[in-house]
């Protein structure tokens, strides 16, 4: 069985998807930053199936240009690569956010996102097989007040991810973005700057999604014959929907 390369493993739908794939006996290779937290799913995976880790920034060009060439022949061919390292920064407006915040997203959300798929794409073209899958956002989809540069990036993976399926007609690679929508993780706690409570009360009142839901279909998207290429995903829980157009209205003059 191939490997599934995960990146942002240490957390959330990352986290999740390894202990599918891990149940199914791929060879994983799970990326981050934090190394205590790859170490720990390390541990617990690592008894069903062989465990690669690397602790590295998805915005390091040159740490993830070497990546294939660095694994051990056990992970090869590749599988799967789920390119699902991401994250929102701030909630405010685009007159009052903060630059750096949005440098940020754009270099982890889209930069490395392209850095991660320009590291794997060559060996899944050369295996004529593989499945590249890129975490999108309904944010990505949809319009909401504060989600500018957020939501941009992730309209930025969907359009990307067709772009690939134009360049990889004919060699055998798949290519899907999921966009889910409101999912308890680490995610509104990183969007917040660690502000715990103000992210539960992101979803108080409601069932979210949980990373588990998003891994299963991560999976099952996987896990699809060979010849049949889901594109985009969009997935909800049921208690969110979306609002009416917006209308500013002023006092006629008096
Ligand atoms: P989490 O915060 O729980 O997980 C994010 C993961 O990304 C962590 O493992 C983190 O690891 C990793 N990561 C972040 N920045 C980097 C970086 N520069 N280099 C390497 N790894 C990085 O969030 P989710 O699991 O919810 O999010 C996963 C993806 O899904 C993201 O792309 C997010 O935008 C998207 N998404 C989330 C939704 C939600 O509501 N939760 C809904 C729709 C999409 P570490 O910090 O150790 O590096
Ligand atoms: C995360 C979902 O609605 O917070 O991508 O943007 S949302």
């Amino acid at each position: 069985m191939g490997s599934v390369i995960i990146t942002g493993a240490s957390s959330g739908f990352g986290r999740a998807a390894a202990s599918l794939f891990a149940e199914a006996g791929h060879p994983l290779v799970l990326l981050a930053r934090r190394k205590d937290r790859l170490a720990e799913v390390e541990a617990l995976l690592q008894q069903q199936v062989p465990v690669h880790i690397e602790v590295l920034d998805v915005r390091d060009q040159d740490a993830l240009a070497g990546l294939v060439d660095r694994l051990p022949d056990a992970y090869r061919p590749i599988d799967v690569l789920l390119n699902n390292a991401g994250l929102a920064l701030g909630l405010g407006a685009a007159d009052q956010a903060d630059l750096a915040d949005w440098d940020t997203m754009v270099d982890t959300n889209i930069k490395g996102l392209m850095y991660c798929t320009r590291a794997v794409l060559p060996a899944m073209v050369a295996q004529k097989a593989g499945h590249i899958i890129n975490l999108g956002s309904v944010a990505g989809n949809w319009p909401y007040p504060g989600g500018n540069v957020y939501g941009g990036t992730k309209a930025f993976v969907q359009q990307f991810s067709r772009n690939l399926r134009a360049d990889l007609l004919g060699k055998g690679v798949r290519v899907t973005t999921i966009d889910p929508g409101m999912c308890e993780t680490e995610f509104s706690e990183v969007r917040f700057g660690g502000d715990e409570e103000k992210a539960a009360a992101v979803y108080s009142g409601m069932v979210p999604l949980s990373a588990e839901d998003v891994a299963e279909t991560i999976y099952w998207v996987a896990k699809r014959p060979a010849h049949v290429n889901v594109n985009q995903l969009e997935m909800m829980p049921i208690a969110q929907a979306w609002s009416p157009f917006a209308v500013h209205r002023e006092d006629p003059e008096p």
